[in-house]
């Protein structure tokens, strides 16, 4: 770089500090300002996030200026995401780029690539435990691959979203290497504790999050002669953000992949990353300080990139990931809405929508620039804990309970092929596995007209993802009906941890016959290829329009209005619906026009198919 590049970039780097200093250093100081050295602590990090600065490309640069000048972006009615792991996608990162014609096919502007980052040796979790940020996982390809591939979405109009994963590394990180070797530095990075006194008093508040496979939150660990925080797997160990130089790293890590193209950051475990005695220790105050932080250095560095929250938490829980509102309090721009997906599932597993609508009613408007992830199914389990406090205010955690009873494939009354995920407490409420196409009854349908239902079902939530407002996520496989992997590699995984079920690779036969109407994978693609077009054209299902529940006495019909002029209907049941349009307090001299179906309807009396749904526009 040149001296007037560096000059220039200076000075941008002094503009956006002027903008993010007293927030960043406000933060900073109320979590470090009592460690020794703080001063020059802060100093040094400006010093560090500066070179980051001078560092990045001029064409990131180029996308940082036109996002700031756009800052909505991600928030337009095109926005589509797509969500895999590499290697199930395309085999590595060259193998991806080789699909992004298909992505664009699809409608898809954003991918989120699950780890690619180097995982720890044998179980990672997926690649969830990270034992190099500066790595790529040697089997999907180099860094230099990876700057290929972000410069080719670039060109198409794609950007990626990479796992950050916040709370922990791997055991085989140099962090943890450094720890176990003696290095006092790095033995502060993680919590140790000499005995059980602390980790027992702790485990009385805390949860379990995989309480079958890894019960318990703390694991000893020999060459530290302690007892390590391991929220997940006892080879994840826990960050202590108490630690400066935690949060320094963290940041700079980051921003190093930011430079390498990398647009939005999903940050994995984001509730758990601040500990207080006596809570569950999610969610903490501070854990929402240091991701504000996080999000000053990215908009002082790299102002183009994204913070998306992963919580899954409830509901009430969620939306403070999206900070206060003013400019100055500032969190994540995305989160996933893991309760509405949630309860969706519960939905179609009940044939009635009030707790959907229940956690629809219970979310505040977002500040202006955040938006929700809408998605139906991803790599993990679908949740049910976060929908507690929904079922306990309408009818109770029993309700919960049959509906993880319905996922688990043991109800001869479901047609629902799926498993049950850590269950073991007296409720059996914690988590559901599956593909889509598997937990709709794709496999249990016995004939043309369950065939039909399930595939109508799958629409349906695709449907709401898309409509519900937000930035809808497409995974890998749901577009083409794909269903549960019982290979027998995925089985023995599944012995591990059952989440394996719903990642299986590509089927690229259902992929080559996505064009043919005769095939079950062509009438799915073709139809949610559609949907997504049309919401394209629609200005009403941008992420930032409104949206009003329209109640109605019916408790299979989930009705929503978004924006002026736009009605969705939709039906989660096995019986048609008869409805008035003005019995959902629709104006009654309004014309109405099913932009699916293309026809118009009559406001007095409409059919809504079992299962079906509709799409009106006020004309
Ligand atoms: C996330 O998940 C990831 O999505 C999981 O794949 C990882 O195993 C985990 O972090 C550890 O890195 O609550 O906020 O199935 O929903 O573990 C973090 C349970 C999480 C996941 C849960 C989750």
């Amino acid at each position: 770089m040149s001296t007037t590049q560096t000059d220039n970039a200076d000075r941008q780097f002094d503009r956006r500090l002027s903008e993010q200093n007293s927030l960043l250093q406000h933060r900073l100081r109320q979590l470090y300002g009592h460690t020794p050295g703080f001063e020059p602590w802060y100093a040094q990090l400006l010093d560090q996030l500066r070179q980051l600065h001078r560092e990045r490309s001029a064409a990131l640069q180029a996308l940082d200026a036109a996002r700031e000048a756009d800052p909505g972006w991600f928030q337009h009615q095109t926005m589509l995401g797509y969500c895999s792991y590499v290697d199930r996608f395309g085999g590595d990162l060259q193998g991806v780029r080789s699909r992004i014609d298909y992505l664009r096919e699809l409608g898809v502007r954003y991918l989120h690539l699950l780890p690619f980052l180097r995982a720890r040796a044998g179980d990672s979790d997926g690649g969830f435990a990270v034992a190099s940020f500066d790595e790529i996982e040697p089997r999907l390809g180099s860094m230099e691959d990876l700057e290929a591939l972000t410069a080719d979405l670039r060109a198409a109009g794609i950007s990626l979203c990479s796992d950050l994963v916040l709370n922990h590394v791997a055991d085989d990180h140099p962090w943890a290497h450094a720890a176990a070797a003696g290095d006092a530095h790095h033995r502060a990075f993680f919590h140790c504790f000499a005995d059980r006194t602390e980790p027992d008093a702790y485990e009385q508040t805390l949860v379990q999050i995989f309480p079958r496979t890894a019960p318990g939150n703390f694991t000893y660990v020999e060459a530290l002669n302690a007892w390590v925080w391991t929220t997940f797997f006892p080879y994840q160990w826990d960050l202590n953000y108490a630690n400066p130089a935690v949060f320094a790293e963290i940041a700079q890590a980051m921003l190093r992949l930011a430079n390498r193209g990398v647009d939005v950051f999903r940050l994995d475990s984001a509730p758990y990353i601040w500990k207080r005695p006596g809570t569950d220790c999610r969610n903490q105050p501070e854990a929402h300080w240091v991701l504000q932080a996080l999000r000053a250095v990215a908009k002082l560095v790299a102002p183009g990139v994204l913070l998306k929250a992963e919580a899954i938490v409830p509901t009430p829980e969620l939306a403070p990931y999206f900070g206060t509102g003013d400019a100055h309090g500032r969190e994540c721009d995305l989160a996933y809405h893991s309760s509405a997906m949630a309860a969706c599932w519960a939905a179609v597993a009940e044939q009635r929508t009030d707790l959907l609508q229940s956690v629809i009613a219970s979310m505040p408007p977002l500040p202006a620039r955040g938006s929700w992830i809408t998605y139906i199914r991803c790599h993990d389990d679908i949740g049910w804990n976060v929908l507690r406090p929904d079922a306990e205010a309408n009818g109770g955690l029993q309700r919960l309970s049959k509906v993880a009873r319905f996922y688990s494939g043991v109800d001869a009354d479901s047609f629902a092929e799926g498993t049950s995920f850590q269950a073991d407490d007296a409720d059996g409420i914690h988590g559901s596995n599956g593909m889509s196409a598997s937990l709709l009854g794709r496999n249990r349908a016995r004939s043309t007209l369950e065939r039909e239902q399930a595939e109508r079902r799958l629409h349906l939530l695709h449907g709401v993802a898309l409509t519900l407002g937000g930035l809808p996520l497409l995974y890998m496989g749901d577009e083409l009906g794909m269903t549960n992997d019982d290979s027998d590699d995925s089985r023995a995984a599944q012995k591990i941890d059952g989440r394996w079920l719903q990642r299986p690779p590509l089927d690229l036969t259902r992929l080559q016959q996505r064009h043919d109407p005769d095939t079950e994978a062509g009438r799915l693609y073709q139809r949610l290829r559609n949907m997504i077009q049309l919401r394209g054209h629609l200005a009403s299902l941008s992420a930032d329009a409104p949206l009003t529940l329209l109640p109605s006495a019916q408790p299979a019909l989930l009705a929503y209005q978004r924006g002026g002029d736009f009605v969705m209907l939709a039906n989660f049941s096995s019986e048609a619906l008869q409805i008035d349009l003005s019995s959902l307090g629709l104006d009654a001299g309004a014309t109405w026009h099913d932009r699916l179906a293309n026809a118009s309807v009559s406001t007095t009396s409409l059919t809504l198919d079992a299962w079906s749904q509709r799409w009106l526009q006020r004309i």
